[in-house]
């Protein structure tokens, strides 16, 4: 069946997100692992056990890379008929037994800047994000594939009201408890498409191998690019220690 570009926008309008199947073939993938495992100057992620847990600032490190990143916004130019710009970056890697990711939104916490100022999480930087995960691996309930809800209404307030307000987006339990999560499992190249106003977990890598992502984030392109002030403020954020990997 060829789904068309207004079935997926109806998909997205009416519950945040949608999936892309066979978005990039395997021979893509492993053109980009390839990329990932050899890329410099990106920032790095690891766990207590040493193993990588994630990269960031990696989309302009390899011709895959940046041709992955047009192919997508060609994708939601088509999609949403307007531009996006990329305006974060990362490849999460859970190992065998390696931990899940608490319920959360994206971008709904608050952050202290350098300046010692209290800031309203990716707010700060336009108010409309879609991200795209990509699957390395295939992603199922045993290896932690990602748990999507229906996306949630309203603004930054009400939005970070629904959350533990401790510097990360992580959501109340009462939330937590009340919303309906579905498991999206994932061939290899399979793509989700979702707002981060939908409440996202997922939980510990159950199986012997590798589970691997790619997950980039877009903002509409009429504010221009907010990529660099994103990583700047990132890295210079006075609270960055609490939600080192989750922001
Ligand atoms: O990699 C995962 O399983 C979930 C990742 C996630 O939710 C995040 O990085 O915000």
């Amino acid at each position: 069946m060829n789904i068309s570009s207004l079935d997926y926008k109806k998909k997205f309008d009416n519950e945040g997100y949608f999936v892309f199947k066979n978005f990039l073939s395997k021979h893509f993938v492993s053109k980009l692992i390839d990329e990932i495992n050899n890329a410099s100057g990106t920032v790095k992620y690891f766990d207590n056990s040493n193993n990588l847990r994630r990269i960031e600032k990696l989309y302009d490190k390899g011709t895959n890379l940046i041709d992955l990143n047009e192919k997508i916004s060609i994708l939601l130019k088509k999609i949403f008929k307007k531009e996006f710009l990329i305006f974060k970056d990362k490849f999460n890697s859970k190992p065998p037994g390696g931990e899940g990711f608490f319920a959360h939104y994206d971008g709904i916490f608050e952050f202290i800047n350098s300046k010692d100022e209290k800031k309203k999480g990716w707010y700060e930087y336009g108010d409309f994000f879609i991200s795209a995960l990509i699957a390395i691996d295939k992603c199922d309930k045993e290896n932690g594939a990602l748990e999507l809800a229906k996306s949630h209404n309203g603004d930054f307030a009400q939005l970070y009201k629904n959350t533990k307000k401790d510097g990360t987006p992580a959501l109340s339990d009462e939330v937590e408890s009340k919303t309906k999560f579905k498991v999206i499992d994932l061939e290899v190249g399979d793509m989700i498409i979702f707002s981060n106003t939908c409440p996202h977990r997922s939980k510990k890598n159950d199986s012997d191998q590798i589970r691997r992502i790619i997950y980039y984030t877009y903002t509409p392109s009429e504010n221009g690019s907010k990529y660099d002030e994103y990583f700047k403020d990132k890295e210079t954020s006075k609270n960055k220690s609490k939600a080192l990997s989750e922001r």
